[in-house]
């Protein structure tokens, strides 16, 4: 879908200063994607005083005239970036804004011909914040989400692969109608479920086993991520019990804190410190949120180090505390928020949190 891309060149040009002879080259497919709406493999933008064009090859001809409104697009002869040089060396540019995610090799080339200079995550930034559009591709990610978890949940039993939930989860996922699958769906059981990025096995589900399940849909280019962890009823539970409630409160505590203005360290520490208070701060070892949108992990990253990062309305990010026993288990509860309009956190995910024992 060509979602609300239209005004963004316009936006971003708006917000940078305009020199003769400057221009912009966006290279970063997700950024073209958001400043234009085309969803293809191979192009570039070009935003300058001198015009705004969107490059592609002649794959995408169709496609793009489709998708591209908010500029000029201009099909590329072979050699994709010699062409672009050519291109903006007719217009009289002569300096060019690099993202600094550009391949070295695209980025030797244009050197060469320009003065150039890169930027760090200009767009990323502004992607951060999320539109009203945007939002209910993401809602409605979520509900694909939900959805596929709430009808692979009556196949998780004693016996069962952990493989065979992560396909039965997948198959799910696109009959909901998600059409790329963000990451590999995780599901880790017992003592693998330590691991906070266990790849699914051919491990059965066992009596007494932690089961972290963490997957995520897709609608219209915007994704989601959640994790839930189950538990199959057996012998010796007090202690994963334990943890799932130390886990359940640290979520809890991070996500009543989101508020504008706070920064993305203080939100990690109200889950960090009370995981650390009750004894298990060694056993949380990653961050505790981070962005979705069109990348499953973009900013704003929430952890012990976003001290510089401040919470805006519409910012979304997961909320994922953990706890991670080599030998027992772990456990992750992973929700998804948006910073609303009142500036309070607003949960996303609508699944329960309690936690779940399979009999
Ligand atoms: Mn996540």
């Amino acid at each position: 879908m060509v979602n609300g891309s239209g005004n963004r060149i316009k936006s971003l040009k708006d917000s940078s200063p305009k020199k003769k002879g400057n221009a912009f080259l966006i290279t970063n497919l997700r950024n073209i994607r958001y400043m234009t709406g085309f969803t293809g493999s191979n192009g570039a933008l070009l935003i300058s005083g001198a015009g705004d064009f969107f490059f592609t090859d002649f794959r995408y001809k169709e496609q793009s005239a489709e998708e591209v409104k908010s500029c000029e697009v201009v099909i590329s002869k072979k050699d994709f970036f010699g062409f672009i040089i050519k291109f903006i060396n007719k217009l009289n540019l002569w300096k060019i804004l690099l993202e600094d995610t550009i391949q070295y090799k695209d980025y030797a080339r244009v050197s060469k011909h320009f003065t150039v200079s890169t930027t760090t995550d200009l767009v990323e930034n502004l992607r951060s914040i999320k539109d009203q559009d945007e939002l209910k591709l993401i809602k409605e990610a979520i509900r694909r989400a939900e959805s596929a978890f709430t009808s692979v949940k009556a196949f998780i039993k004693p016996g069962i692969t952990e493989r065979a939930i992560a396909n039965r989860m997948e198959e799910k996922l696109k009959q909901e109608g998600t059409e790329a699958i963000p990451f590999d769906t995780i599901v880790a059981s017992g003592k693998r479920s330590a691991l906070p990025h266990a790849r699914p096995s051919e491990k059965k589900l066992q009596r007494g086993d932690l089961v972290v399940v963490d997957w995520g849909a897709e609608c219209g280019g915007y994704f989601s991520d959640m994790t839930r962890t189950l538990l199959i009823n057996g012998e010796g539970l007090d202690k994963k019990r334990e943890i799932y409630d130390i886990v359940l409160r640290a979520n809890s505590m991070a996500t009543r804190k989101v508020k504008t203005g706070l920064t993305g360290a203080e939100i990690d520490d109200a889950a960090r410190g009370s995981i650390r208070s009750a004894g298990y701060g060694e056993y949380f070892g990653h961050g505790t949120g981070h962005g979705v949108g069109l990348d499953v992990h973009e900013k704003p990253y929430i952890s012990a180090t976003a001290t510089k990062l401040t919470l805006s309305s519409g910012m979304v990010f997961t909320i994922e505390p953990g706890i991670y026993i080599p030998g027992l288990g772990g456990v992750r509860i992973e929700d998804m928020v948006v910073v609303s309009g009142e500036g309070t956190g607003e949960k996303m995910t609508t699944l329960p949190e309690e936690l779940e024992t399979i009999w």
